[in-house]
């Protein structure tokens, strides 16, 4: 039987720029050979769509700050410690901090048109380039699709898929609620003194930039980092009749937050037990398993562990005092304690 893989993070990683763009690079290039893109006839017409297509990306994804983007990491990082990480993990944290730099491309490029704007990032806005003009409605469109191509590449087996795809919807109705406050607060040539109130003001900038700065890199952190740990306790712990699911992970040789946390604390009598049975689809091997699991008091460790991230969490978000603890602590309450 194979060890469990537990490939952990070259330790030079180091989270720079230069790093994070690396993915942006990868991104990108999957995305410019999504078949429907990719030139398979080699027609002229087709290759001048998709050099169109790497130029909006180019162009209009990769060129402002990268908070935003980099916090994802910086995010699951705390949350599960550097030294955890896999270069899978950190892969991913990456690709999501990449979706939520699209999701703001597509936005910004549809901003400047309704604002009238001359210039974004130091260069003319998309829609001011003379050969972009108003293609750029459909750019935005295309921006805005990227998100869910990457999404489908990368988390279409992940436990978490339908959370993320979710989590982007939403922050892309609220964003765009945002903006539409911020439209009709403001109409062309009729300037009314009485909206431009501290509440207008703060519910405008809350929707139509703090959720997607803020709250969309923190959401995309702790479904990495937390989600992904209740989902390997409960593959294991929970009751199938609640999570519509038999869990198979000890016979699937998973890498599981289980395995490696019960390989960190166990006796090398108990490590046998662990080579001996793991990743063995008989029953028997699944019970010593878990009779192990039970022996290290897994279920313990996992309600420890999830109560001091949350407290973690609470207290940063407390210690906060930029946005309303509202922001967080919806998505907080959500995840914690959850059975399914
Ligand atoms: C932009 O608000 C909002 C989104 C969602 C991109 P804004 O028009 O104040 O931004 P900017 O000043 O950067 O154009
Ligand atoms: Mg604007
Ligand atoms: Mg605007
Ligand atoms: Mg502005």
């Amino acid at each position: 039987m194979a060890e469990p893989t537990m490939k952990k993070a070259r330790v030079e990683y180091t989270h720079t720029r230069e790093d994070f763009l690396k993915v942006y690079e990868v991104l990108r290039d999957e995305l410019l050979n999504d078949e429907c893109l990719s030139p398979a006839n080699d027609s002229a017409q087709a290759k001048a769509a998709q050099e169109w297509f790497k130029e909006v990306n180019d162009y209009n994804v990769p060129g402002g700050k990268l908070n935003r983007g980099m916090a994802v990491y910086d995010v699951l990082s705390s949350i599960k410690g550097v030294e955890e990480l896999t270069e899978e993990d950190i892969f991913k944290a990456n690709a999501l901090g990449w979706c939520i730099e699209w999701l703001q491309a597509f936005f910004l490029v549809a901003d400047d048109i309704m604002d009238g704007s001359i210039t974004r990032r130091g260069q003319p806005c998309w829609y001011k380039v003379p050969k972009v003009g108003m293609i750029a409605c459909n750019d935005y469109i295309l921006l805005d699709c990227c998100i869910y191509r990457i999404l489908k590449k990368h988390f279409r087996s992940h436990s978490a898929y339908a959370q993320l795809v979710d989590l982007f919807h939403e922050v892309t109705f609220q964003t765009s609620h945002g903006q539409l406050l911020d439209l009709t607060t403001a109409p062309i040539g009729s300037v009314d003194l009485a909206k431009y109130t501290q509440d207008n003001y703060l519910r405008i900038v809350t929707y139509k930039t703090a959720y997607y700065s803020f709250y969309l890199p923190v959401a995309c952190g702790m479904v990495l980092a937390g989600i992904q740990i209740q989902d390997d306790y409960l593959d294991c712990c929970g009751d199938p009749e609640v999570i519509g699911k038999i869990g198979t992970d000890i016979e699937d040789n998973k890498c599981s937050w289980l395995v490696c946390t019960a390989l960190q604390v166990a006796s090398d009598e108990q490590k046998e037990v662990i080579k001996a049975h793991y990743g063995r689809k008989e029953a028997d091997s699944v019970a010593a398993i878990k009779a192990l699991y039970g022996e290290l008091g897994m279920e313990q460790r996992f309600r420890d562990y999830e109560a001091a991230s949350y407290a973690k969490l609470d207290a940063i978000i407390s210690e906060q005092t930029l946005l309303p603890k509202e922001v967080f602590s919806s998505l907080l309450a959500k995840i914690y304690k959850r059975k399914k």
